[in-house]
């Protein structure tokens, strides 16, 4: 691993906004589903995942989740359950109420929260198809009260015949009420304007390919999207008492995930850099995802040398990274420092993998530095807010020459006289509601 100093070091990714050819797919499935409905989706159903279907079949029966059940280990279904419950619990404590601020004047003012009523979630198919993450974009939803989940997934996940077992059952423990093998372009675009057999949905999120990603794109404003994540990333700050394997492990956890993942060390001790960077060469000989995790190393994984903690800590605030790990002697003391990160891990036993799996925040979480202005998928993701407006006639009395000044000055008379209107009457003592 490269040992570099923090000033030398700039994150760059590009993010990938497909090839114009790519872009012109795109379009074209997107308008076709939209035209034609089930016989399109069908269509490119067979064209891409080379899976002749009949509208009848697209959605994914009640006997085929209690076969998943069957084919997959019980050691799973107790895993992921105890999983989801952790998830569940997390997100239960963002839920948010809506409210009502009664003023002296007998005006009533609010916020009315609603869940969204129907949500998609993309399951992609082959390798990155982790049943982690359908827990991770279904309990959200789930605990904001959305009435129906929808999911969608490639007919034959990663060449296999028919979806894969472990998604399903995650899917039934998370609580998902549709599930559909149709994957793509052309899945996204049944999502977002429905078919004969899939009910069009407000809000499409879960992670996918590039003609998943352009499918988003294109269809965002006739539905809303979740933002698209990008490879995984793990920052680490470690001083000489953090143990080096530990490190290694934990840079090696997300490196894995992909060749364009990135894991960079900073920390104030060259030799403690030299350490973990044997480390890492040592424990990256034996993982079995070597290539993946080697190639993400060598192209986006740094060691990153600083002169005090304190730089380290600037150092993360401007990588702003996915995931962080401080892993100092005593990590509470620099906490309030940290300024942009989307999770922060602390102290030796808080390895990243205990938030991707189990402890109950959201896995998904901003890349590429987006941590400066947005944050974890969470319940709010799926709520929507109304706002509530009541004046008494006291109220709108006080407030009438302020608002006909303004819509005045804006040049908006129809504004104006729809107040003046009102006062006029209440001046002359008629009441009517
Ligand atoms: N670390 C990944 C999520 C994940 N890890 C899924 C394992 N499975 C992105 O934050
Ligand atoms: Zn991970």
């Amino acid at each position: 691993m490269k040992i570099l100093s923090s000033a030398e070091f700039k994150l760059q990714r590009e993010v990938e906004y497909g090839s114009p050819q790519q872009n012109e797919a795109v379009k074209e499935i997107v308008q076709q589903v939209k035209k034609e409905g089930d016989a399109a989706l069908l269509r490119f159903t067979e064209q891409h995942d080379r899976t002749r279907l009949e509208a009848g079949q697209l959605r994914v029966t009640q006997a085929e989740l209690k076969a998943a059940y069957a084919q997959v280990e019980p050691s799973f279904v107790k895993s992921i359950k105890a999983s989801a419950e952790n998830i569940r619990a997390f997100h239960q404590r963002q839920k948010r109420n809506s409210w009502m601020d009664l003023q002296p004047d007998g005006s009533l003012l609010g916020q009315i929260i609603r869940p969204l009523k129907r949500v998609g979630v993309y399951v992609p198919g082959g390798k990155a198809a982790y049943p982690s993450s359908v827990l991770m974009n279904v309990i959200p939803a789930q605990v904001a009260g959305v009435p129906e989940i929808v999911m969608v997934t490639p007919p034959a996940t990663g060449g296999k015949e028919g979806v894969d077992p472990y998604i399903l059952v995650a899917a039934a423990e998370a609580g998902v009420h549709e599930i559909y093998r149709v994957g793509g372009a052309q899945a996204i675009a049944a999502l977002a304007y429905g078919t004969e057999t899939i009910a069009p949905v407000d809000k499409i999120c879960g992670p996918g390919n590039i003609y998943v990603a352009l499918a988003k794109r294109e269809v965002y404003g006739v539905v809303d999207i979740d933002s698209i994540a990008g490879p995984s990333e793990i920052a680490v700050l470690a001083d000489e008492h953090a143990n080096p394997a530990y490190v290694a492990a934990d840079l090696l956890s997300q490196a894995e995930h992909d060749e364009m993942a990135s894991a960079i060390l900073v920390t104030p001790s060259r030799e403690f850099a030299e350490r973990c960077a044997a480390e890492v060469e040592r424990q990256l000989a034996e993982l079995p995802r070597r290539d993946i995790a080697g190639a993400s190393i060598r192209d986006y994984g740094a060691i990153l040398l600083v002169d005090s903690l304190e730089e380290g800590i600037r150092t993360i605030n401007r990588l702003a990274p996915e995931h962080f790990e401080l892993l100092v002697e005593n990590p509470m003391n620099y906490l309030g420092l940290i300024e942009n990160a989307g999770a922060i891990f602390l102290g030796p036993y808080s390895s990243e993998p205990v938030g991707d799996y189990f402890a109950g925040p959201n896995h998904i979480i901003p890349t590429n530095g987006t941590a400066r202005f947005s944050s974890p998928v969470d319940v709010d993701d799926f709520i929507k807010k109304s706002s509530l407006i009541y004046y008494s006639k006291e109220a709108l009395l006080s407030a009438a020459d302020d608002i006909m000044e303004l819509a005045r000055k804006e040049g908006l008379e129809g504004h104006a006289r729809a107040i003046e209107i009102r006062v006029k009457a209440e001046g002359e003592g008629n009441e009517s509601c």
